[in-house]
């Protein structure tokens, strides 16, 4: 599968809850075309997910069901590389080894430390302070080019370049430096109950969140409370920067129904925040219907996702290896004597 000529992607999303629409649309939905072009590496990010209080059982469901998620959206094993993150533990040992270029004060202004720090202060762990050397080591790991993400994402992997940088000038050229991928549409999607913050997994607010098990009854409820903004009249279906509420329905709307701002904007002129809303339900049941019934029929064959996972470790490991090894020479360890 992987092809020396081909520019390698690496992302992943953590099984932390439910998949939420804003995981789909700025993330998992710009995957798929990648997969034409590069040497894709798909990942459940598993360890991540333990920087915040797990129930076991949970993370496990959770992690296989965002396996099946991910092939029903559209990741084509045959073509990526689909693997668990916990399945190649290089991923831990590389973070080690970068865990000795970086420092302490960059950790601590990362946003996602300290909002996190904010949401669980009760669990102010060393491993959600080290997340993002943890996501560091997932994309120097495999030689990286490209990593797409959401815009929430951006400063991690600008902390990744930053170490890949560092590492590189202490020890000689190592890693590739990555570049992040940002889409213009989808890369932040917002809660529906406050535009300025972006729609998460972990919103304790569930009306705040589309997720992709929903079904089409909760789609349409949630959207129907979702927030608009105070202005009515025959133009209140507008994209602009007074309309944060509105501006992200709308961005919800054309990223499911396939049309642009101006002719959604079109479409609605004259019709009132009722009417757009149940379009917008309409646009999102839509796209996520499929993928449910898709993802129900991959669970069930156990079989096959263990086969996808166990070909997908196998892929990973062989690339990890290499990096690791040549990171372990570099630094100056002794290779293990076979
Ligand atoms: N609201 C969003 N809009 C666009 N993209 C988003 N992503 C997350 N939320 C949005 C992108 O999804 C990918 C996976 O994210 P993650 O699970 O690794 O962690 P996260 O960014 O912290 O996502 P959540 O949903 O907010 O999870 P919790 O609540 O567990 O922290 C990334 O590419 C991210 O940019």
């Amino acid at each position: 599968m992987a092809d020396e000529a081909k520019k390698r992607v690496f992302s992943g999303i953590q099984p932390t809850g439910k998949i939420t629409l804003g995981n789909y649309l700025g993330a998992i939905r710009n995957w798929l075309p990648l997969q034409q072009q590069y040497d894709c590496l798909f990942c459940v990010v598993d360890l991540h997910s333990l920087t915040v209080a797990q129930v076991p059982a949970e993370l496990r469901k959770n992690t296989l069901d965002l396996v099946a998620l991910y092939i029903a959206c559209g990741i084509d094993p045959a073509k990526s590389n689909l693997f668990i993150q916990s399945h190649v533990h290089e991923h831990t040992e590389l973070a080690w080894i970068l865990d000795t270029v970086a420092y302490v004060g960059e950790l601590n202004r990362m946003t996602q430390f300290k909002d996190k720090s904010r949401r669980h202060a009760d669990n102010i762990n060393m491993g959600l302070m080290n997340y993002p050397v943890l996501m560091a080591s997932d994309i120097l790991l495999y030689q990286t080019d490209l990593v797409p993400v959401g815009k929430d994402q951006v400063q991690h992997v600008e902390l990744t370049r930053d170490l890949a940088e560092r590492f590189n000038a202490r020890y000689s050229d190592t890693f590739v430096v990555p570049q992040c991928l940002v889409s213009k549409a989808g890369s932040s999607i917002k809660s529906l109950q406050d535009p300025s913050a972006k729609m998460s997994k972990s919103d304790p607010n569930e009306n705040a969140v589309i997720t992709l098990s929903d079904d089409a009854d909760a789609i349409r409820r949630k959207l129907r409370r979702a927030v608009t903004d105070s202005d009515s009249g025959p133009n209140c279906v507008r994209h602009g920067e007074d309309k944060a509420a509105v501006s992200n329905l709308l961005n919800i709307y054309t990223l499911c129904a396939g049309v642009s701002i101006d002719e959604a904007e079109r479409k609605f002129e004259g019709k009132g925040y009722g009417v757009f809303k149940d379009a917008v339900a309409d646009a999102v049941i839509s796209v996520v219907q499929p993928i449910q019934a898709e993802q129900k029929r991959l669970l069930a064959d156990k079989a096959y996702l263990e086969c996808v996972l166990r070909q997908g470790a196998e892929n990973a490991t062989h690339i990890a290896q290499k990096t690791l090894s040549k990171v372990y020479r570099k630094v100056g360890l002794i290779p293990k004597i076979r």
